[in-house]
C-alpha cells in the first residue's frame, strides 16, 4: 500500500487556543507543588514563558510519575500535569510548523493525561486535523479496499473453536421494530442478530476505503495491542474510543505475550495490510509500559478510563435506536479494528451491548450469564469477568465443565448488529480484517426497567 503523503503548509491555522490551560494553570501548578512536584513546576513555568527544552523536561517528569507504579495509584494531579506539559510541547511544535508532531503530542495527552485540560487537547487536535486535511494536496491514493469479497467458510471452520456453528445459532431478524426488540430480546435478556439496519451509515462504505481512513485519521496516535500470534492465537486488537465517553483499552491481556503500544493509525493500516499479504504476525515495536494501565482499566469498568476522540470517524456512525428502547442511557461507544485472527477472549460486561459489524466478518460465541461458574472465571477481582478457559485450546483436565456447556453462536456479517445482553459471556474472533463498533448502554435511573 502506498503511504499517503501530505504537505504540511498550514498557513492560516493560527496559534493553538488553550483557554482552559490559561485559566487553570496557576491552580494546577499550586496543586502539583503541594504534592512535591517542585522540579515539574519549575520546568512548566519556564515552558509557559517560551522555553521548549523545559517543556520537554516537564513532560518527561510527568511521564515518570505516570509510570511510577500501578495506574490506579497514580495521583490524578500527575495526569493533569502530563496533559499540561503535552500542550506546552505541542504549542512549540505547532509554532515551528511541525504539525504532525504537535498532533502526536496532543493525542498522547489525551490518552495518558487527565480530564482537566481535555477541552484544550480536543480543540487543538481538531484544529490541526482540520488544517492537515485541508492541506493534503499531494496524497498518493492507493485505491485499496480494507476487505475484499472473498471468504471461505470451510477454511474459517478450521480455525474456530471446536463445535462452532454446529448447534444453536443466534436468531436473525430483519425489520425488527423497537417494540419487538424490547419485548422479545431486551426484556427477556436474549441475544439476537439484527440485519438490514445500518445500510444508511456513512461508515458502511467509507471504512472499507483505505484512502479515506488515511485521510481522516492517518496521523492520529492510537493504542494498539499485539501479541505473538504463533504462541497464543491472539493478534493485534485495537480499541479506538470514538466519542467523549470513557472506556477501557484492550482485552488481550490474558495472553502472556500481550503488549500494547502507541502508533499512528496509518502505521496500523500498514500493519494490517502487510499481515494480509504475508499472513505473518505484525512487526512489533518495543513493549510499551501500558500493560498495567490496560488491565486496570479493563477490570474496573466504570472506573478510570482512557479517551481517544477521532471525531471524523465518529461522524460516520449512528447510534442505533435500539439502545434507547426501554429508557436506556448510552455508556460508551467503542471501535474494534484488527486483522483476521484477532481474538477477544471469553469475558462478560455489565452493560447491554450492540456490536455492529461495519466491515468484514466475525465469529461470536455466547454463553448465558446463568452458567458463569462452569466457565471458570478468574479468581482475582480485577479479572473476574474473564474466563480462564481458552476456547481456542481448552485444557480438558483443568476445565472439564467448559467442554459440554451449551452456547449460541453466529458469524456476524457485514451490515449486521448483534445484541449481547448484560453479563452474557462472549468470545469474538475476526474471520477477515474487521472493523466493528459496540454500543454499551444501561437503564437510566428513571427508566421503568431499572
Ligand atoms: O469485537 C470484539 O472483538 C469484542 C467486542 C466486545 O467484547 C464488546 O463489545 O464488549
Amino acid at each position: 500500500m502506498a503511504a499517503a503523503t501530505t504537505t504540511t503548509n498550514l498557513s492560516g491555522s493560527g496559534d493553538l487556543q488553550t483557554p482552559t490551560l490559561e485559566s487553570e494553570q496557576a491552580d494546577l501548578l499550586q496543586r502539583i507543588s503541594e504534592h512535591g512536584g517542585y522540579a515539574y513546576v519549575r520546568m512548566a513555568s519556564l515552558a509557559a514563558s517560551g522555553d521548549f527544552r523545559a517543556a520537554e523536561a516537564a513532560r518527561e517528569l510527568a511521564w515518570e510519575q505516570l509510570h511510577s507504579g500501578p495506574w490506579h495509584s497514580v495521583l490524578p494531579v500527575w495526569r493533569d500535569a502530563y496533559s499540561m506539559a503535552c500542550i506546552h510541547v505541542a504549542k512549540f511544535h505547532h509554532k515551528s510548523g511541525e504539525f504532525k508532531e504537535a498532533l502526536r503530542v496532543l493525542d498522547l495527552g489525551l490518552i495518558m493525561g487527565g480530564s482537566l485540560l481535555r477541552r484544550d487537547l480536543d480543540s487543538g487536535i481538531e484544529q490541526i486535523s482540520q488544517a492537515l486535511a485541508n492541506s493534503a494536496t499531494d496524497v498518493e491514493l492507493s485505491g485499496g479496499r480494507l476487505v475484499g469479497e472473498e471468504f471461505n467458510l470451510a477454511e474459517a471452520l478450521q480455525v474456530l473453536p471446536k463445535g462452532s456453528l454446529s448447534s444453536r445459532t443466534v436468531m436473525r431478524r430483519t425489520g425488527l421494530s423497537l417494540e419487538g426488540f424490547l419485548c422479545d430480546y431486551l426484556l427477556s435478556g436474549f441475544p439476537v442478530v439484527i440485519s438490514d439496519c445500518m445500510a444508511h451509515w456513512p461508515a458502511r462504505t467509507r471504512w472499507n476505503d483505505i484512502d479515506y481512513l488515511q485521510r481522516v485519521a492517518g496521523d492520529r496516535t492510537v493504542p494498539v495491542e499485539d501479541s505473538d500470534a504463533a504462541n497464543c492465537m491472539k493478534m493485534v486488537l485495537i480499541l479506538l474510543i470514538l466519542v467523549d465517553i470513557l472506556q477501557q483499552v484492550g482485552k488481550n491481556y490474558l495472553c502472556s505475550e500481550w503488549k500494547q503500544e502507541l502508533i499512528t493509525f496509518s502505521q496500523f493500516l500498514e500493519r494490517i495490510h502487510s499481515t494480509q499479504l504475508t499472513s505473518a504476525g505484525p512487526t512489533y515495536l518495543a513493549q510499551h509500559q501500558l500493560f498495567d494501565q490496560a488491565c486496570m482499566n479493563y477490570s474496573c469498568l466504570g472506573g478510570s478510563y482512557w479517551i481517544i476522540t477521532i471525531r471524523e470517524l465518529r461522524k460516520d456512525i449512528l447510534i442505533p435506536d435500539y439502545c434507547f428502547a426501554g429508557g436506556g442511557e448510552l455508556r460508551s461507544l467503542n471501535a474494534w479494528f484488527g486483522p483476521a485472527g484477532t481474538v477477544t477472549p471469553l469475558h462478560h460486561d455489565p452493560h447491554h451491548n450492540i456490536l455492529a459489524q461495519v466491515v468484514g466478518r466475525k465469529y461470536v460465541r455466547l454463553y448465558p450469564a446463568s452458567i458463569s461458574e462452569e466457565l471458570y472465571p478468574h479468581a482475582e477481582s480485577m479479572l473476574s469477568n474473564s474466563s480462564q478457559v481458552d476456547l481456542d485450546c481448552i485444557d480438558e483436565k483443568q476445565f472439564p465443565k467448559a467442554l459440554d456447556m451449551e452456547f449460541l453462536d453466529c458469524i456476524l456479517e457485514e451490515g449486521e448488529m448483534l445484541y449481547i445482553p448484560p453479563k452474557w459471556w462472549h468470545y469474538v474472533r475476526s474471520l477477515t480484517t474487521s472493523f466493528s463498533v459496540s454500543f454499551w448502554w444501561s437503564e437510566s435511573p428513571s427508566s421503568p426497567l431499572s
